[in-house]
Parts: structure tokens; C-alpha cells; sequence
């Protein structure tokens, strides 16, 4: 068994670049290409892969640590000790110099091979001194007059393709030297794609989706007039782009050949590291300033400094980037700037909406400053009002609504709570439509027992309730409460007119106990007494419907022979629809109105 080293290939010209990701673990049997660390640089994030197969003997390295390419980072105990010691052998601690040798033949052969992509890389400021160099006929082909320049992808890694996951820049920005245009994601790493030239974005050539390889177009940039430099370095990077390929493979084909075949990632990260070389160590501190500022009106951090690894966890939190202030080093956004600006978000909200929005992958309404178009006046929410803000939207997003609308004839019905008003008054009461109705529901409710179920068993089963306890919505200054009537088709009229009464006033006075809010089977929401034609209420679950009262009106109604005066109070049945089908609800709204319409039928 022969033990070998696994180095830090060439990492784009980075100096060095953070372990952001250990992706092995000690006794971890892995392949050859196997990712073992991720990496990040300001420019790129990357998995550095394996050259040995066998078992990881130990991880070099913890996350966080800064890495330069011939640094360490695994020892391997390769599994095909009979390939032979000199293949093995190759990067073991003794041969660590040749390792690096090897990796110097790769860069040293990238720089033979594609030597204007290099230059360009390393010589914005450089490149005035070896214009010549720079400005061969390539590059004024690309860059056309002089003043535009067509940015192309670079060395991605060796991936055959990558995909454009995040467009940086549109149409019409201006942008900075160095500033990323889009960010690509292979299965190994993410980059950005970054300009090498400064100027306005006057042609878009991608979007998101696309998949690009290195020397696809992505962006024409009309130039800075004053710069020169930065131009005459693009135009390299452009001249750099177009012999890339060729040179990059020979390149590649190179270092291969001098290392066994080890250093592919070496080879490929030497890089289209053209553009990538250049600028984050030697941005000049105003410039990056003066990104840092765009950054923060930037919503969608196209120009915020962040790494291709902070941006794509941004947007898996659907964290607006540009409202991020970064920690890092001349401003840049790290991870755990992400984590205090989501804990921040979290703490600002008090608890209220993440339940009901986490895990929705539904991008939040950004927030908007009111006071850019007028004064303002902030009042926090009271945790009444924040709690049924999030169990409202956890229903809405949880369940299937459906709303059934229909309208129940209370003509004898109002007629027969006229004639009881005295008697109500003489009990110290009051007789409107609700118990009426609620006394409907329990009864329909009986017939109709899949209203009086929930879902349980993470919706595999139905639990039909031998009870019939109602909620009613109660609409209170501290916001809505639901107090809970039991045994509603045990109750008389009376007595359920009665404890309406008491509950609505417990509820408005803030003196209803928890269990007096639970255990409700359906729920009924009237705003008859406030007004309206219908409207369609949220269901309040694990309970599968609830009825909206609107306000009774008398309408003409054709009875075969005339129009009659009638008095028609519209209901609204929303309904979860994984468990009831518009026929059941249309069967159960037929029973209710007909109970309604005559409620001599309450008592059958
Ligand atoms: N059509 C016409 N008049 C109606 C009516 C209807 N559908 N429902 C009630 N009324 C009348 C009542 O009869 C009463 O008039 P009288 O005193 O002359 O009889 C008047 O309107 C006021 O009734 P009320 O609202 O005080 O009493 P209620 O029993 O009808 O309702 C309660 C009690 C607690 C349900 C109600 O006060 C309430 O809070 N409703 C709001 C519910 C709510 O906010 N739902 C929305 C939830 S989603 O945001």
C-alpha cells in the first residue's frame, strides 16, 4: 500500500483561496476526480478533486484554512498499491517537489501555450508596458474600432459545459474592470464570469439556463474611453479567449503528460484565469469602493463583491445580496454575513411569518421604503394579529381552496327571530341569525361527517370526529379569535345564542382561556352584521371547511308564477379540496340551506 498526497492544483491565479467545504472525512474510501475540499477564492469557488483512489488516511486541512496551490490537502492510502510505486508515488511527501514541479508544467505550459491569455491576465497595468504584446491583430478584430469588446468564458474548470445560473449585469450597465457579468455552475464548481474590460454592457449574448463552454460569447462591452489599459488587456483576455481552447488543450495535453495524467485540475484551473487573474488582489481600493456603494443600491447584488459560493447561497435563502453589508476584506460578503442578515430578518419579524414562509421556495415581496413618497407612520403588529397572519398564510399555502357559493332563503327564518326578540329579552339575550346557523351546521355536519374530518397520518387518513364542536370567527381590535362551541348539535337555541354572546365577549375583552379556542371540527365566519355579498374565507386547518356568512338582503324570487319578496342570506363554503370533492360540497351546501330555509328541520 503506498500513501500519497494530494496537493492544491493551480487555483486561477489566486494567491490564495479559502477551504469553504471539507467534502471527505478521515476513513472515506474515495475515486479518483472524487471531490475533497471546496475552495473559494473572490473569484471562483471550486471542488478540488482527488488524483488518488484508495482510503482518505487523513484531511490536511479544516474549513476556513487559506490555500495556495502545492499546499496539502489529504493523505491518501491508494488502493491500487500493484499500478506500480512510480505512478503512486508521484505526489508523496518526498515527491511533494515534484508535484509541484508538475503543477509548474502545467501553469509554466499554459503560459507557453496561451501565453497572450496569461499576460492578459496578469497585466492590466502591464499591458501599457507590453502593448505590443497585447495588441496583436486578434484583438482588434474582436474589439472592432477599439471600443467594443466581446467577454468570453474562460477555462471553466475542465467542465465540458456550465450552466448560467445568475445574469450579474444587464443591458445598458456600466460596469468596472474585474466586475462579474454571470455566474456559472458545472457540477464542480461556480464561477463568475468576470469583464476584463470596464465600459457600458451594450450586448447581453446569455441567459439564465444557457449552457456555455469556454470561448462561448457573453457579453459585448462598449469601452471605457478612458480605459486604455484595461482595453488593452481585454483586448489580450478577448485574444486570450479565442486561441484559448487550443492552447489550453495543449496546454492541458501538457501537463498531463508531465505528471502521469495527475494533474488535470491543475491544468484546467491554470485557468481562463485570464480575466480571472486579474484584479481582486489588485483592484485599487477606490474602485472597490466605489463597487461596494453600487452594491448596496443593487437589490440583486449584481454588483455586490461577493463569491460564487455566497451568491448562490443568497439565492437559495432568497436573500437580496445588495442588502447584505459585507464583512469581509474590502467589503465582501461572506456566509456568515448571510446567517446575522437572515437572523436579523428573522428577529425583525418577531417570530411571525418564517413558519408559514420557510421552505415555500416562494421569493418574499421585498420590503419598500414608504417614506420615499410621502410621511409615513410605523405601528408594530401585536402578536394576535402576526399569529393569524401566519396561520392564514400557512393554510392559503398548504391546502387546495376551494369556495362554493350559494344562498339560503331566511324569510320564515327571520320571521321566527322577530317573534322570539322579547322572549331573547326577557332571558337577557340576543337572538340573531348565528345560532340558527350554527345549530344548521352541526346538523349538516351529522350528515355530511367527511365536513366533521381531518386529514391525519401525513394525509393518508381520514379522522372522523364523533363530536361537533364549532369555531366561530370573532372579530376583535386585538385581531381575529376563533372560540370554539362544543357540542353544538347537543345544545338548544338558546343555549347557543347565550354562549355566542359570551364567547364573542371573552374574545373582544381578551379573556378566553386556550382550551376555549381548540378542538373545533368546522368553523363558521359572519360578517352578515358588518356587511358584504360573499366572500371567500381561509380554512382554518387541520379542520376541511369553513362557512362565510355575508348579509342577508331581501331580492325578488320567481316561484313559478310571480316574484316574491325574499329574504336570501349568501353563503360561502370553503372547502380543502384533497379531501372533499365539489359534489360533497354541493350536497352539504343543499342540506344547509334547506335546514336554513326551514329550520322546523333543525329539530327532525
Ligand atoms: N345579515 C343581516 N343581518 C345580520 C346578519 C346577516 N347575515 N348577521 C347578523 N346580522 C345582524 C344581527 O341580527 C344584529 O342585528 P340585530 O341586533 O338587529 O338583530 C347585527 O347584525 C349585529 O350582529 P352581531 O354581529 O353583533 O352578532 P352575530 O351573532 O351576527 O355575530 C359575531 C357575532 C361574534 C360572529 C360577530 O360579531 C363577529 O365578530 N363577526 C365578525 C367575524 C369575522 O371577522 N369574520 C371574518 C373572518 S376572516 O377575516
Amino acid at each position: 500500500m503506498a500513501k500519497e498526497k494530494v496537493l492544491v492544483p493551480d487555483i486561477g491565479g489566486a494567491e490564495a483561496a479559502e477551504v469553504v467545504e471539507l467534502l471527505v472525512a478521515a476513513g472515506d474510501t474515495i475515486a479518483i476526480d472524487d471531490g475533497l475540499i471546496v475552495l473559494e477564492s473572490d473569484k471562483a469557488s471550486m471542488e478540488i478533486p482527488s488524483t488518488a483512489a484508495g482510503e482518505v488516511l487523513e484531511v490536511l486541512v479544516k474549513e476556513g484554512d487559506e490555500l495556495a496551490e502545492g499546499d496539502a490537502i489529504a493523505l491518501i492510502e491508494t488502493a491500487d498499491a500493484d499500478a506500480g510505486d512510480e505512478a503512486a508515488d508521484v505526489s508523496t511527501k518526498e515527491d511533494a517537489e515534484s508535484s509541484s514541479a508538475d503543477a509548474d508544467a502545467s501553469s509554466d505550459a499554459t503560459d507557453a501555450a496561451g501565453a497572450s491569455q496569461a499576460d492578459s491576465a496578469e497585466n492590466t497595468a502591464s499591458a501599457d508596458n507590453d502593448g505590443g504584446a497585447a495588441d496583436d491583430a486578434d484583438a482588434h478584430a474582436d474589439a472592432g474600432t477599439g471600443e467594443r469588446q466581446t467577454m468570453r468564458v474562460p477555462d471553466i474548470g475542465g467542465a465540458d459545459a456550465a450552466e448560467v445560473v445568475e445574469l450579474l449585469v444587464a443591458e445598458g450597465d456600466t460596469i468596472d474592470i474585474d466586475a462579474g457579468l454571470v455566474v456559472l455552475e458545472s457540477d464542480k464548481a461556480s464561477m463568475e464570469v468576470p469583464a476584463s474590460v470596464a465600459g457600458k454592457v451594450v450586448e447581453l449574448l446569455v441567459k439564465e439556463g444557457d449552457q456555455l463552454s469556454e470561448g462561448d460569447d457573453v457579453a459585448v462591452i462598449e469601452v471605457a474611453a478612458a480605459d486604455s489599459s484595461a482595453q488593452d488587456a481585454g483586448a489580450a483576455a478577448g485574444k486570450a479567449a479565442e486561441s484559448g481552447s487550443a492552447d489550453e488543450s495543449s496546454a492541458q495535453d501538457k501537463a498531463a503528460s508531465a505528471d502521469g495524467g495527475k494533474t488535470k485540475a491543475a491544468a484546467a484551473d491554470a485557468d481562463g484565469g485570464a480575466a480571472e487573474k486579474t484584479p481582486a488582489a489588485e483592484r485599487p481600493a477606490a474602485d472597490s469602493g466605489a463597487v461596494a456603494e453600487a452594491g448596496k443600491a443593487d437589490e440583486a447584488g449584481a454588483n455586490v463583491y461577493a463569491g460564487p459560493a455566497v451568491r448562490k447561497l443568497a439565492r437559495e435563502f432568497a436573500i437580496p445580496l445588495g442588502r447584505v453589508s459585507g464583512s469581509g476584506p474590502r467589503g465582501r460578503v461572506l456566509k456568515e454575513d448571510l446567517h446575522a442578515y437572515a437572523q436579523k430578518a428573522r428577529k425583525s419579524q418577531a417570530g411571525a411569518l418564517p413558519a408559514a414562509t420557510d421552505g415555500a421556495g416562494i421569493p418574499p415581496i421585498p420590503d419598500v421604503d414608504f417614506s420615499a413618497f410621502g410621511e409615513v407612520e410605523i405601528e408594530k403588529r401585536g402578536k394576535l394579529d402576526l399569529l393569524t397572519a401566519v396561520n392564514m398564510q400557512r393554510s392559503w399555502l398548504n391546502l387546495p381552496h376551494v369556495t362554493h357559493f350559494d344562498d339560503a332563503d331566511i324569510t320564515e327564518l327571520e320571521a321566527f327571530r322577530k317573534s322570539l326578540k322579547a322572549e331573547a329579552e326577557e332571558r337577557g339575550t340576543r337572538l340573531t341569525p348565528m345560532p340558527f346557523l350554527i345549530k344548521a351546521c352541526a346538523v349538516a355536519l351529522r350528515e355530511h361527517p367527511k365536513f366533521n374530518a381531518s386529514l391525519t397520518d401525513g394525509g393518508n387518513s381520514l379522522a372522523y370526529k364523533k363530536y361537533v364542536h364549532i369555531g366561530m370567527a370573532v372579530d376583535t381590535p386585538a385581531g381575529l379569535m376563533v372560540p370554539v362551541i362544543r357540542d353544538v348539535d347537543r345544545k338548544s337555541l338558546w343555549e347557543l345564542a347565550a354562549e355566542i354572546l359570551t364567547l364573542a365577549e371573552k374574545a373582544r375583552e381578551r379573556k378566553l382561556k386556550p382550551d376555549e379556542m381548540r378542538g373545533g371540527c368546522f368553523t363558521v365566519s359572519s360578517l352578515g352584521g358588518i356587511g358584504g355579498n360573499g366572500f371567500t374565507p381561509i380554512i382554518n386547518a387541520p379542520e376541511v371547511g369553513i362557512l362565510g356568512v355575508s348579509r342577508a338582503a331581501v331580492k325578488p324570487v320567481w316561484d313559478g308564477e310571480a316574484f316574491q319578496p325574499r329574504t336570501l342570506l349568501p353563503l360561502t363554503l370553503s372547502y380543502d379540496h384533497r379531501v372533499i370533492n365539489g359534489g360533497d360540497a354541493g350536497r352539504f351546501m343543499t342540506t344547509l340551506t334547506a335546514l336554513i330555509s326551514d329550520i322546523r328541520r333543525l329539530v327532525m
